[in-house]
């Protein structure tokens, strides 16, 4: 089923034959990932199911196969858990990856599905608003109630696992309990909650590193972030993946903004989507409402006009300002006012990688002493962090930073192809290549700005 109207490539607009060529080769990208039930997010890299991955890149499909975007999130929720934890990879057959469903051991756990195998811990929820956006693209009725009503209950359980297990303080407000969680692996954001893990070296399990056989080292975390991630999954499997002893255990607990963020406009969705099944979909604003009030209180920092994390271990907040601190946009968070000091603040923090082109905001800020341009999340443009900021300023009514934003995003792609991340200075596409989200935001982008 191919629903996608890919802009006419005759028009006397060159815009529109761009936006056509870029739109068809981020559909062949998604086409060379897809293994007949998922999408991977890159095949030697990433061989598996990624739990946000996999929502973005089901809004991409969502403007040109409705079929696939229903069974790419299918295939994601079959690997739910039986107390609502959505794991961040569901595994499937083959592809080296560390950590494997050996290292994981998630059978601990009488939560946890025998099949398919999952990791045990999530990633940011973006997934009933990606639920939602193929809803609305849906091309019948029918189809689209058919599938928020199947889809509606197993959100319902996702939010309410993350409302009842990660929610320490009953505020709205949810934590993270490793940096795999947030989406961001080697942020600064973690670099002081890691520092104080200390582990001796028996207690580091054993493991060998696939990643940086097939990617660039230098474009990866280092090996000392990774025995702190494997020593994290180590105390939960010890744990034998039970929220409430890991909640007291762990050496790791943020409060992130990102995460916040992208759980307050699910929840609206998930509302959205409860109304349309004939479910009630108060519960769901209310969260929504509690969370973004939360953000607003407590993560809003007034010295740097941007919004903090916080670390629950050290009661205090994180000291990195990174390009997700402006999520708080994308979810509707400050008011006017706040939200005004915000964009300015993004005025400065955002690029122009080529001076006659569009912007586009990197995972830390350029002028950081500490910006690393290569390695992963400590300087590289995400196209997931540069999509969350384009729908945030679009929602203010900050329309020509949004085109920027999505122009300079789009331009990157076109000029270096689908990559996992570009080099804030150069623009130079880095870490995996054909990238399935990086296509299927492009793919989002394209068309919300038609
Ligand atoms: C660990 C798949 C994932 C993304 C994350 C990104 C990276 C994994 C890794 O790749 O994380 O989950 O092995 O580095 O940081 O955001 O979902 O693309």
């Amino acid at each position: 089923m191919t629903n996608m109207a890919l802009r006419p490539t005759d028009s006397s607009s060159r815009v529109s034959t761009v936006d056509g060529e870029l739109a068809a080769r981020a559909i062949a990208v998604l086409e060379r990932n897809w293994l007949g039930h998922a999408t991977v997010p890159s095949p030697a890299l990433y061989p598996h199911q990624w739990s946000w991955d996999s929502a973005c890149i089901a809004m991409g499909y969502a403007r040109w196969n409705q079929e696939r975007a229903q069974r790419e999130l299918r295939s994601l929720f079959a690997g739910q858990w039986r107390n609502g934890l959505l794991p961040h990879i569901v595994f499937s057959d083959g592809g080296r990856y560390f950590p494997g469903p050996e290292f994981w051991q998630t059978g601990r756990s009488p939560d946890a599905p025998t099949a398919p195998e999952t990791s045990g811990i999530v990633q940011p929820p973006v997934h009933a608003t990606a639920v939602l956006e193929i809803v609305r693209h849906a091309p019948g009725r029918e189809d689209a109630l058919a599938f928020a009503a199947e889809l509606q209950p197993k959100l319902v359980a996702w939010h309410d696992y993350l409302y009842r297990e990660r929610d320490r303080l009953g505020d709205g407000l949810v934590e993270i309990w490793h940096p795999w969680e947030s989406g961001m692996d080697n942020s600064p954001l973690w670099d002081a909650a890691l520092a104080r893990i200390t582990p001796s070296a028996d207690e580091i399990p054993d493991y060998e590193r696939i990643d940086v056989q097939v990617a660039d080292p230098l474009e990866r975390p280092t090996n000392l972030e990774y025995d702190r991630y494997a020593f994290l999954v180590s105390r939960f499997r010890d744990c034998d993946y039970d929220p409430g002893r890991i909640r007291g255990m762990t050496p790791f607990a943020i409060r992130d903004v990102l995460f916040n963020s992208l759980l307050v406009q699910s929840s609206r969705d998930l509302a959205e989507l409860s109304r349309l099944v004939g479910a009630d979909g108060e519960p769901h604003e209310k969260r929504a409402a509690a969370t973004a009030a939360a953000i607003d209180a407590q993560l809003w920092d007034p010295e740097h006009g941007m919004y903090v994390d916080r670390d629950l271990r050290a009661g205090e907040p994180v000291d990195a300002l990174v390009g997700a601190g402006f999520a708080p946009l994308y979810a509707g968070v400050p008011d006017a006012e706040r939200a005004r000091l915000v964009v300015e603040r993004l005025n400065e923090f955002s690029v122009r990688v080529d001076p006659s082109g569009g912007k586009v905001v990197p995972s830390v800020s350029v002028d950081e002493p500490s910006l690393d341009p290569v390695r992963y999340w400590r300087g590289p443009v995400w196209p997931i962090v540069n999509w969350i900021v384009c729908r945030g300023l679009r929602r203010y009514g900050y329309l020509v930073e949004a085109e920027e934003i999505c122009t300079g995003l789009t331009e990157l792609a076109a000029r270096e192809g689908f990559w996992e991340h570009y080099n804030p200075l150069t623009g130079r596409g880095q870490g995996g290549e054909r990238f399935a989200w990086t296509a299927g935001l492009v793919l989002a982008l394209l068309a919300d700005a038609e």
